[in-house]
């Protein structure tokens, strides 16, 4: 647990934003109070036995960072909010006690026997539910026009979308325990020849997390499979390929970082040009960085990330044309196809940033807001050698001005990305990654 960090007070204040929050969203959007389910435990597939671990519903996560199947929380404006908390649910499961003394005292729990008996304790009037399982809303009386209703669930992503500081705290400290695992990785990778699987272990050692706890699935890729974006099938044994890309994250109390990092070894012209290809888009992504400013359109920053690959693709004779003419003819699109990135919180994708959608060229972008004070989002720009991909513009009426000697001696090194998590502040970013030292709120 951080202990440099006054919990207590930051998690009183944030329960009396969000219940407000709540109070504007119930009145809006016409309902008396709402209750949230923490969840049930998701079947590994309908015709098996086996539960998997419960990933509970991020509303009532916002509230409490409790795992627990078949919590209800009521959250009525005005009153302290009530967590209906089975006493025992089954002898077959427990889940991991909760390490985070500062919350119960902004709660008022109450014990039931059965979860179909929180029934009996809902509030009058209009109540509206927030959750997966519907069979249990329905057990509770609740209708279908009450589950998850669509402008609540809208009034209530925006709450997601500002952090309070005490989430930013928890943003910090989910971005400090997964450095280790990323410096473990880079010294494993500099050092060794260990296969992806043992990489990913050894993230998961390093730091202290079961392969479920872990925000998303660590992403370890070793040379080619760079250039797979998703890459999680991994590989048993070592290669000695010159590149690892690590994606990889941590939590604390719900809230996620995510983290990515390429590292480089050997030598030879390749392996010199890759290098100079990480250190380009690390230079750049750091640039990025200063440039988010309060009111700039998030997707204004993904166009800027474009230019600034163009112009690193061309320094290293990747492109023999002028920038101008690459960027007109869209040849960055070929090497960086996913968005610059997302909204961050208790979702690794986190919501309320994406409302619009993005423009033609950017189909992945995943964050089309204004940038505002106390967003959290990620900076990531990459660079892919996807044959796929590359396919197209090798057959094309173009294919002279690129260099497909340099694009093919990068094929085997896979590719770079480089992530950060950011906070907004209203002059500049905190570097939640970058600056793990920093301990001043927001
Ligand atoms: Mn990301």
């Amino acid at each position: 647990m951080p202990h440099t960090t006054d919990f207590k007070s930051l998690f009183r204040n944030h329960i009396a934003q969000l219940s407000s929050g709540y109070a504007a969203a119930l009145h809006a959007t016409g309902w008396d109070a709402v209750v949230i389910h923490s969840g049930t435990l998701p079947k590994r597939s309908q015709f098996d036995d086996q539960y998997g671990s419960l990933r509970a519903v991020p509303h009532f996560q916002q509230w409490l960072p409790l795992a627990e199947p078949d919590c209800a929380l009521v959250i009525v404006p005005g009153r302290q909010p009530v967590l209906h908390r089975l006493e025992a649910f089954s002898f077959w499961e427990a889940p991991a006690p909760l390490d985070a003394p500062h919350v119960w005292p902004q709660f008022d729990v109450h014990g039931v026997h059965r979860a179909e008996d929180v029934r009996a304790f809902l509030p009058a009037g209009r109540v509206a539910w927030i959750g997966e399982d519907r069979v249990r809303a329905a057990s509770w009386g609740l209708e279908d026009a009450a589950q998850n209703p669509p402008a609540l669930l809208r009034h209530l992503d925006a709450l997601r979308v500002h952090k309070s500081a005490y989430e930013i705290a928890c943003l910090a400290e989910a971005n400090r325990r997964a450095m280790p695992g990323h410096n473990a990785l880079r010294d494993a990778f500099a050092n060794g020849d260990a296969s992806e699987l043992e990489l990913h272990l050894a993230y998961l050692k390093a730091t202290q997390q079961d392969d479920p706890e872990t925000p998303y699935k660590n992403i370890v890729a070793i040379g080619p499979n760079a250039a797979t974006l998703h890459h999680i099938a991994y590989g048993r044994s070592p290669t000695g390929a010159g590149s690892l890309l690590v994606d990889a994250g941590a939590t604390c109390w719900g809230y996620a970082s995510d983290i990515t990092r390429t590292w480089t070894r050997g030598a030879g012209d390749a392996a010199g040009l890759f290098a100079a290809l990480v250190d380009g888009v690390d230079r750049l992504q750091q640039q990025l960085c200063a440039d988010v400013r309060v009111g700039l359109p998030y997707e204004e920053l993904h166009e800027q990330a474009h230019r600034y690959i163009t112009a690193v693709l061309r320094e290293l004779g990747i492109f023999r044309c002028s920038a101008d003419e690459a960027l007109a003819h869209k040849f960055s699109r070929t090497f960086l196809p996913h968005g610059l990135g997302h909204s961050l919180g208790l979702q690794v994708h986190d919501v309320g940033c994406a409302l619009v959608p993005p423009k033609a060229d950017n189909p992945w972008l995943r964050n089309t807001s204004v940038i505002a004070p106390r967003q959290v989002f990620t900076i990531e720009p990459g660079v892919y050698f996807i044959n796929a991909l590359l396919a197209p513009l090798r057959q094309g009426p173009h294919a002279a001005l690129i260099d497909w000697q340099r694009v093919d001696a990068l094929v085997p090194f896979g590719g770079v990305r480089i992530e950060d998590d950011l906070v907004v502040r209203d002059q500049g970013v905190r570097n939640l990654t970058r600056d793990l030292q920093e301990t001043a709120e927001p």
